[in-house]
């Protein structure tokens, strides 16, 4: 059987666990060729640190694209995340096109904002251009706050009613996609995960466990990449999103147990084996 080969397209944040130094690791440890195509290099994330660096990688995007022509490269699916710019996004759009193949599968986390706010790096016109990226995506794993952005929706703070999420759900189809995962979905206090939906078949449902307080950073990256890993190794939907939310929850626990500075990211590392096992499993 051929091994799969990915691209993930996020920023490198040297420091703080999100991004590709989350993809690369959690990606390839189910047996999945990662490759990377770095959009920013910044010395840390931007969340919780001042003074960090930003090299806007926009200009080496086609020149890298252009080489990769010339390999008849084709990738079996695309996770594109954290973009370094807005011109980024055509030019991310276009080599989905020209990097893809009949199989592929797209897959857009529309990194822009939480908690009702966009990041500080981005202007007003992105989420806009985000939501085309979107649309040329077979599942895209947005948090409300993403979606709200890019649907025109005023961002509502949770706990959510059900009925509220399914009309966000039904709304969402017109972004033509095959699924969607919501997350950072809570319905009652003390309790947050996943919500998804399958537009084709109808397959819906939603995973939740008790929260744990407090905010941790890169946690939708490594929610969306143990997602990403799972989905891409065949694993049903409904079992994808569980594995992803109980690795990110796991991730969580530990980070919490330890005591360390929150801005450094969650430990993912220690679940890695359990990711690796629950996958497996599942699989069979
Ligand atoms: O985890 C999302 C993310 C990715 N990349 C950069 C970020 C953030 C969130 O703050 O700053 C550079």
């Amino acid at each position: 059987m051929n091994q799969e080969r990915i691209l993930a397209v996020h920023d490198i944040s040297c420091v703080g666990r999100c991004s590709l130094t989350v993809a690369l690791p959690i990606v390839s440890s189910v047996g999945i060729e990662c490759s990377v195509l770095p959009t920013a290099v910044l010395s840390t994330h931007t969340g919780g640190f001042t003074g960090f660096t930003y090299r806007d990688l926009t200009e080496d995007i086609v020149p890298i694209e252009e080489h990769w022509k010339t390999l008849d490269l084709k990738f079996d699916a695309f996770y594109t995340g954290f973009l370094g710019s807005f011109e980024q996004i055509d030019l991310v759009m276009k080599l989905v096109d020209e990097l893809s193949h009949e199989g592929t599968t797209v897959y857009v986390d529309p990194v822009m904002g939480d908690k009702g706010n966009l990041y500080s790096v981005f202007g007003p016109d992105f989420p806009a251009g985000m939501r085309r990226l979107c649309e040329k995506a077979d599942v895209i794993i947005p948090n409300l706050t993403e979606l709200s952005f890019m649907m025109g929706r005023e961002y509502v703070e949770g706990p959510y009613t059900r009925e509220y999420i399914d009309s966000v759900l039904e709304d969402a189809r017109e972004f033509g996609v095959d699924r969607i995962v919501i997350t950072g979905i809570s319905f009652e206090e003390g309790m947050v995960g996943a919500v998804f939906l399958d537009y084709n078949t109808g397959e819906k449902g939603e995973v939740m466990r008790p929260e744990i307080p407090g905010y941790y950073h890169g946690t939708g990256d490594v929610f969306g990449s143990a997602l990403v890993g799972a989905c891409e190794s065949g694993l049903s939907l409904s079992d994808a999103v569980e594995v992803a939310v109980d690795f990110t929850v796991g991730s969580i626990t530990r980070t919490r147990e330890a005591g360390t500075d929150i801005r450094y990211g969650v430990n993912f590392e220690g679940g890695l084996f359990d990711y690796i096992s629950d996958v497996r499993a599942r699989k069979n």
